[in-house]
């Protein structure tokens, strides 16, 4: 007991440590952008809250008048103060009431007409992108994390990766938003506005990243328990280090010998083939399953279980043996290993680079 107290206390301990770093990237990006869809879009907000603020201070104002205001006419006649709120009015005679009514309406109407055409405006805008689309990227939420898959429908360029999506910097990439499950919403806040993803449907999102850099998102529809921990990061390079990345991306992994009877590697491979393949693909191997992150460049990613942790050694093995105390309710089961397990375990895993 005491031994998994300290286990978890040292697991607390390296999350807060991340959780630091991430502070370096936090999602109160909202209020930035980096890109030309988020640019209007943030302009948009502003915009809006600037005219909320002043007709909500306005109201306020005028309230505050109303309250304040010396009355003479209901002061000095209690006839009047009887008759009830419209007493002073009528007893001014006019139909100023009314006028003020008509007036109101009239400037409340006009400036919700004038906030509807600038955010048609900026829909259209949006809606599509300047320049052609360089990259379509398919994208896919389950619970709780994200299938990424390269290639456009090409099965000659197709590959399969997991929570990190790579762009070319400064061209627009189309994404086709999927889900596989419940309905999700795909967000990267310092490039584009949320998409929802749809159980049956595919939706599309395009965005531009204006500068390099990791765009963290989140998902942004409550879609069960381990929602706060279904992130993703969009990775923006050059288009030298993008082409790079994708070659190595479509590699098969590294083959790993298995007639090597007694020693680690193989015997890694082969834990993995018996307790791991039913759920996740190694392409190049008979690893083919399909119900969670494709494993074949596990290396190549800055962190597992969709922003939960980063990608080190240490944590992997964490990972794997208390994927339930981690991510509560994730679909991994926690994988309890022997030491001599998870050494060969860690050894096949390093592999996938
Ligand atoms: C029942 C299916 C299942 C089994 C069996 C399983 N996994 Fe997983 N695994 C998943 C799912 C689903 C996720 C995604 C969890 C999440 O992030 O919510 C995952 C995530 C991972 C990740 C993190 C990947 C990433 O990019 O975030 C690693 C690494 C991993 N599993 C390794 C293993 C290993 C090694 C084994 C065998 C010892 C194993 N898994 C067994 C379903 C499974
Ligand atoms: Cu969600």
């Amino acid at each position: 007991m005491l031994r998994r107290r300290v286990w978890l206390a040292a697991i607390g301990a390296s999350m807060l440590a991340d959780s630091v770093q991430a502070a370096a990237a936090p999602m109160n990006y909202f209020l930035h952008s980096e890109g030309p869809i988020s640019a209007d879009v943030r302009m948009l907000g502003w915009v809006f809250a600037a005219i909320c603020i002043l007709v909500c201070g306005l109201i306020a104002g005028l309230l505050l008048y109303a309250t304040l205001r010396v009355r003479p006419a209901v002061a000095n006649n209690p006839d009047a103060a009887t008759a009830g709120v419209m007493g002073p009015v009528t007893r001014s005679g006019g139909n100023s009431g009314l006028r003020a009514v008509a007036i109101g309406t009239g400037i409340s109407t006009l400036i919700l007409v004038a906030m509807t055409i600038y955010a048609l405006v900026v829909l259209e805008r949006t809606a599509h992108p300047a320049a052609p689309v360089a990259l379509t990227v398919d994208v896919t939420g389950f619970d709780w994390w994200w299938r990424v898959d390269y290639g456009d429908g090409d099965a000659a360029q197709h590959f399969v990766t997991a929570n990190e999506i790579h762009i070319p910097v400064g061209v627009p990439v189309r994404l086709r938003l999927a889900s596989a499950d419940v309905i999700h919403a795909f967000w990267v806040p310092l490039l584009a506005g949320k998409t929802q993803m749809i159980p049956g449907l595919v939706n599309e999102q395009w965005l531009q990243a204006d500068r390099p850099g990791v765009y963290r998102g989140q998902c942004t529809q409550y879609c069960g328990v381990q929602h706060a921990h279904m992130a993703v990061e969009v990775v923006a390079q050059s288009q030298s280090e993008f082409d790079a990345w994708l070659a190595a991306q479509r590699q098969p992994a590294h083959a790993v010998s298995q007639t090597d009877i007694g020693a680690v590697l193989p015997a890694g491979r082969k834990l993995f083939m018996e307790r791991c393949a039913g759920c996740h693909t190694v392409r190049g191997t008979e690893a083919v399953g399909p119900n969670g992150p494709d494993l074949t460049h596990l290396n190549s990613r800055r962190q597992i279980g969709a922003g939960l942790m980063s990608n080190t050694p240490a944590h992997l093995i964490d990972w794997i043996t208390h994927a339930q105390e981690l991510k509560p309710g994730a679909r991994m089961p926690s994988m309890p290993l022997t030491s001599p397990e998870s050494g060969a375990l860690s050894a096949y895993l390093a592999t996938l680079d």
